[in-house]
């Protein structure tokens, strides 16, 4: 039989595709595309979710996570069992942990901890940060943002044999909406906020709701704003300010801020009911209230954690306009003014 040149060509063209799908493993590997954290335009509304949280893909594949977020993430992937490091990367000079950081492109097996660097867009670059990740071998593997507790994912790396259940333009639409779903609860926890504010001088520092949590993981939405930016007062009037976040630390700093925030100025006291208090007498003040933290989620078999710190007390002595910041999350705007007539 003599074959023309069209049918050898379409022939060898059904060989090669044969072949492909006969060939296992990373001749074929698939990068799948994926974003870490989402913002509102002003940078006051944070999404602290990987979107999705949940993909299936082939052993031999990558997936690049893109960081388009002002607020500061992690991708990380720690060994099965190990217990979480310590958050903040570089910031307030706390190491990431893996220990350390692994490159970009790094391979988890499970046998060794994987992570980026603390990556988030800063306003020098022109195009957000990435990292990826690449997986030799099936299995269910967490994954985490080692800066935000309540931020979290699995990816199922399935045999290359087996069917996956989605494609890429399925996990971009996932993302889209649920990156809509989270920014849909910002104007409801705002509205929680004020509604707290009228009471008794109190302002909200930050307000957040873990939207989403499923098997997968979980997914949060976060204020990073005091929810009454500027509140008027008499002299000699206390003003409380009251985290409302469950997942996330702020601080109240007027003044000088310290190169650790965390814990709180020598000016500042406990109270005898679980808060902090200061005395503010001067706009030349340094007041730091440490950090305002949620207590951790309790689980089965792990000791339980103190009580959270979330409420802070200052009163003014004096009148003045006091400026103040949240050391944590100032770069994203979270600014408050405390104005105190005589
Ligand atoms: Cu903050």
């Amino acid at each position: 039989m003599r074959l023309i040149g069209s049918q050898v060509q379409r022939i060898s063209w059904h060989c090669a595709l044969l072949l492909a799908l006969l060939v296992p493993g990373s001749a074929l590997a698939d990068t799948w595309q994926l974003q870490a954290g989402a913002e509102s335009p002003d940078e006051g509304r944070q999404a602290l979710a990987f979107l999705p949280n949940e993909v299936w893909i082939h052993a031999g594949d990558s997936i690049r996570w893109t960081f388009p977020t002002h607020e500061r993430h992690t991708i990380t992937f720690l060994k099965p069992g190990q217990i979480r490091p310590p958050a903040f990367g570089p910031t307030f000079g706390v190491l990431v942990g893996c220990p350390g950081i692994t490159p970009d492109g790094s391979t988890f097996d499970g046998l060794g901890c994987v992570t980026s660097d603390v990556l988030l867009l800063d306003r020098s670059m022109t195009s957000p940060p990435t990292y990826s990740v690449t997986f030799p071998g099936a299995g269910n593997f967490k994954f985490v943002c080692l800066v935000h507790a309540d931020m979290t994912g699995v990816v199922h790396v399935v045999d290359s044999i087996q069917t996956l259940p989605h494609n890429q333009s399925f996990y971009d639409q996932q993302a889209q909406r649920e990156q809509a779903q989270l920014m849909a609860q910002a104007p409801r926890i705002e509205d929680e906020g004020t509604a707290s504010a009228v009471l008794n001088n109190n302002v909200a520092a930050g307000i957040g709701k873990i939207v989403t949590t499923t098997g997968a993981g979980s997914q949060t939405i976060s204020l990073m704003r005091f929810a009454q930016q500027t509140i008027v007062v008499g002299v000699g009037d206390t003003v409380e300010w009251t985290s409302l976040d469950p997942s996330i630390n702020h601080t109240v700093t007027f003044g000088v801020e310290p190169a650790d925030p965390r814990p709180p100025s020598a000016n500042v006291t406990p109270t005898l009911d679980g808060a902090r208090q200061a005395v503010i007498s001067s706009i030349s003040d340094s007041v730091n209230s440490g950090f305002l933290s949620p207590a951790p989620q309790d689980r089965a078999n792990l000791a339980q954690s103190n009580p959270g710190v979330t409420r802070f007390r200052v009163t003014f002595t004096s009148s003045g306009t006091f400026n103040y910041v949240c050391a944590v999350h100032d770069q994203l705007g979270m600014k408050g003014t405390v104005i105190v007539h005589p």
